[in-house]
């Protein structure tokens, strides 16, 4: 785990968006552990989210032209992550976002900021089914714009309706890589360092075999 993953496990827990207890889940299992990225609700909280994503879109090595974030929580990280490239590592990429409901009159249109061209570097919270991510593709497509990558806060590395996680799926489907800033393995790496939280481990890992990739 990088020093970057560590700290972003830290803050997500100071700020209570990561949490442990039981949680039901979209897909009705029920979970020890659940993320809630719309926690991060100050301004401090998206200057430090951005960060990280600036730091792990870095880490990747992944080409693009634009960053995409998908209405509503894709747009405050898209705005926050381009913030932290341009004032961390002196890069100055375009952004843009798509609203809910196209507006007929004024500019019109779906999408706001920069064009939506060339390599797209997808950003969001959470991916479970990978609903979401099906939406943007086709806003991705209709624009022949293609998907570069997709970064998300954490990879839950559990199964969707098969044997392989939705993450993979997206992966298959739209032959580009998946990023995140920390996956359940970190998670787990982090709580096996901390005797405290042996109880939390055990549960996390009971979860784990059940629902597992
Ligand atoms: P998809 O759009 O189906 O990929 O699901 C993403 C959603 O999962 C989020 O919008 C949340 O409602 C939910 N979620 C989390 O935000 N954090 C978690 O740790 C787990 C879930 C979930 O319900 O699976």
């Amino acid at each position: 785990m990088k020093d970057y993953q560590r700290e972003f496990i830290e803050f997500a827990l100071n700020k209570q968006v990561l949490k442990f207890g039981e949680f039901t889940l979209k897909s009705g299992r029920k979970s020890p552990y659940f993320f809630n990225a719309g926690l991060f609700n100050t301004g401090r909280d998206l200057a430090l989210l951005g960060r990280f994503y600036a730091a792990a879109l870095m880490d990747s090595g992944i080409d693009f032209d634009v960053v995409f974030g998908p209405a509503y929580k894709g747009i405050p990280i898209a705005t926050t992550t381009v913030v932290a490239l341009a004032e961390h590592y002196e890069r100055d990429v375009p952004y843009c976002f798509n609203r809910k409901e196209a507006k007929e009159h004024g500019e019109g249109g779906s999408l706001v900021g920069s064009p939506l061209q060339g390599k797209v570097m997808l950003v969001d919270d959470v991916i479970t089914a990978g609903t979401a991510i099906r939406e943007s593709m086709e806003i991705i497509t209709a624009h022949q714009a293609t998907l570069a990558g997709v970064l998300i806060s954490l990879d839950r590395r559990e199964k969707g309706r098969g044997d392989i996680s939705a993450i993979q799926e997206v992966e298959r489907d739209y032959h580009c890589r998946v990023l995140a800033i920390i996956t359940l393995d970190d998670l787990i790496d982090y709580l096996e360092e901390k005797n405290e939280m042996a109880d939390h481990l055990a549960a996390v890992h009971a979860y784990q075999r059940q629902y597992g990739v």
